[in-house]
């Protein structure tokens, strides 16, 4: 039978038959949806973890006592989890264990914009690289193969395109691999498992033979392939770049590199003999392009083809005819369309818009985070002044009290970056005698990449009940003296406690909870405005909230899209708008 697949429901399939017992992961775009597919089999335990580092343990854990183990992330996943990436690559593993990683070109949903070809020769571990959601099958079932012949954790790279698009895929399950029935039991090897420096430095030779190893493994790797065209031009690609070169070169001679790392030297020498010009295509950084200008290879690459972005056929059509390599585009390129912008907004009747509204309205600076809640940096709220990587806010914030700013400022972050990374930064203010006052904006679910649950929620992955993490009680419990739970939709209470939190020469912690609207789908009485009373003053619009929309004599509401939380209502100051049934 043939389906069609993501690549991330593909990885989950290949997981699936390569009788992998542990799945592990925190949410992040583009790669949340490997550890949603997996769950979906009864075989495979899986679990959202706290944070990428705690899920990557999780997995080495599973494949030391001999269950085969995955765990996926985003690209920045792996900097937060890169110290046990590292560590793992030093001890290897009894059952193979292999980690999907993400990268997001173009930053359709990132912070940064990053290669993680390069984590692969950093940490010395192979790195596989699909084009389609079939090889995202294929390579996993590789992956474990190559992770138990060279005792090594296996990375598998996938993009935002390879892990949103749907392709074909053969599901033959008599490919499945029944997780090994033998006792899954620990063994007892510290000098390979325990890496204190006498036993690490044992291990790092043997890391270097295994990566020595790999590079002979790779030139025979049946899908690091020569696929053979004219000899004018050789491409060399791997990924969905390859699916992209394709279409502008179709008749080119190919090195598709399933393995990216290590590159196999001796294949490479024989391509670069075989065609007159070799062009690397590659997304993001020229890892492939330094390798072969270490062999002496002319080619040509970021040259011609950015190092920042997506790349698509268009773009690289455009960019190989600029350069004489294919005659120009026949077509306008669809990309050129210009299409209405629509800057990214809080939804309508969000929580966080409230506590961004009262900061707003007590003019303060904000440290934020990464989360829906970035958006308070959007207008007309405009109030969030940094944020940089999940966990930042509150040890930002504590530098900016301890450089000696007067005016305090407030660390912003969400429920689940708090579990993620921002335990460790407010025991840290606690612990250096901060003052700093930390607003963490509850609303019981990891809100911005598709409602997962997490340690605050409730409910495991599979939405089964579980232990709900009492953030109070969790604060209190570091040490935290000045502690509130306020409802962010009621603004003076925001405000009051905001400015009286502000004040202590304290360190203070103020958890707005609402849970998300959307999550919980809320709708209450849509409010209307009594255009008799609108004065026109605009302050209602000062909240961004998309349901008000200006007309000529003043502002209305699209009842469709409002969810009538009524947080416009409470800030009008004529008292114009009002709730059904309310007195006008
Ligand atoms: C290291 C890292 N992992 C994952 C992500 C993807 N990501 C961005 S924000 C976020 C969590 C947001 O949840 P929360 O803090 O509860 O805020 P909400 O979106 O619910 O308002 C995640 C998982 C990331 N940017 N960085």
């Amino acid at each position: 039978m043939k389906k069609l697949l993501t690549g991330n429901e593909a990885f989950a399939y290949g997981a699936y038959l390569a009788g992998v017992k542990v799945a592990a992961a925190y949410p992040g775009t583009p790669s949340t949806e490997v550890i949603q597919n997996c769950a979906k089999y009864d075989t495979i335990y899986a679990e959202w973890s706290p944070n990428e580092k705690v899920a990557l343990d999780v997995a080495i854990g599973a494949a030391y006592a001999g269950g085969r183990a995955l765990c996926a992330m985003k690209h920045v996943g792996l900097n937060v989890a890169a110290d046990s990436l590292f560590y793992s690559s030093f001890t290897g593993q009894k059952a193979g264990l292999v980690v999907v990683n993400a990268d997001d070109p173009g930053m359709h949903s990132s912070q940064n914009e990053q290669d993680n070809r390069n984590y692969a020769k950093f940490a010395k571990l192979p790195m596989l690289e699909p084009a389609d959601s079939e090889e995202a099958k294929q390579f996993i079932l590789l992956a474990y193969e190559i992770s138990e012949m060279f005792d090594t954790p296996v990375i598998v790279r996938t993009t935002t395109r390879l892990s949103h698009s749907r392709t074909i895929v053969d599901m033959d399950d008599s490919q499945r691999i029944v997780a090994s029935t033998e006792k899954v039991e620990f063994e007892r090897n510290p000098g390979k498992y325990h890496m204190v420096p006498g036993n690490a430095r044992r291990r790092h030779t043997v890391v270097e033979e295994k990566i020595r190893k790999l590079a002979e493994y790779a030139e025979t790797f049946a899908y690091n392939v020569i696929e053979t065209g004219n000899y004018e031009i050789g491409i060399v690609t791997s990924g969905v770049a390859y699916q992209y070169a394709r279409e502008v070169f179709p008749d080119a001679t190919y090195l598709k590199l399933g393995m990216v790392y290590p590159l196999p030297k001796q294949l490479i020498l024989d391509f670069a003999k075989r065609v007159k010009k070799v062009v690397i295509i590659e997304e993001l950084d020229p890892f492939f392009e330094e390798y072969f200008k270490t062999l002496g290879i002319e080619i040509i690459g970021k040259d011609i083809f950015p190092i920042e972005g997506e790349f698509s056929p268009y773009l690289i059509r455009e960019l190989a005819s600029k350069a004489g390599l294919v005659s120009a585009p026949a077509t306008e390129q669809p990309m050129n369309l210009e299409l209405p912008i629509r800057p990214p907004m809080l939804c309508p009747g969000c929580a966080h818009r409230g506590i961004f509204y009262a900061l707003k309205r007590l003019n303060v600076v904000v440290n934020g985070d990464i989360g829906c809640y970035a958006l308070g940096g959007s207008p007309p709220l405009s109030t969030m002044h940094t944020s940089g990587c999940m966990g930042a806010s509150i040890g930002v914030v504590h530098g900016v009290d301890k450089v000696g700013v007067k005016d305090r400022t407030v660390a912003v972050l969400g429920d689940s970056t708090f579990f993620h990374s921002g335990i460790h930064p407010l025991i840290n203010v606690l612990y250096n005698k901060g003052v700093s006052t930390v607003i963490i904006s509850d609303n019981r679910i990891t809100a911005m990449t598709g409602h997962q649950n997490n340690p605050g929620s409730g409910k495991t992955l599979l939405g089964e009940p579980t232990e709900q993490i009492d953030l109070e009680k969790l604060v209190r419990g570091l040490g935290a003296q000045k502690v509130a739970v306020v409802n962010p939709y009621e603004l003076d209470v925001m405000i009051k406690t905001l400015k009286e939190f502000m004040e202590y020469e304290e360190p203070s912690v103020i958890i707005a909870r609402y849970p998300c609207v959307l999550h919980v789908k809320e709708k209450h009485p849509v409010p209307e405005v009594d255009l008799e009373l609108c004065t026109n003053c605009g302050t209602c619009l000062k909240i961004g909230c998309p349901p008000l929309v200006k007309v000529e004599n003043g502002v209305v509401i699209d009842a469709l899209q409002c969810n009538g939380c009524g947080l416009c209502a409470k800030i009008c100051p004529f008292d114009a708008i009002k709730k059904p049934g309310e007195q006008q």
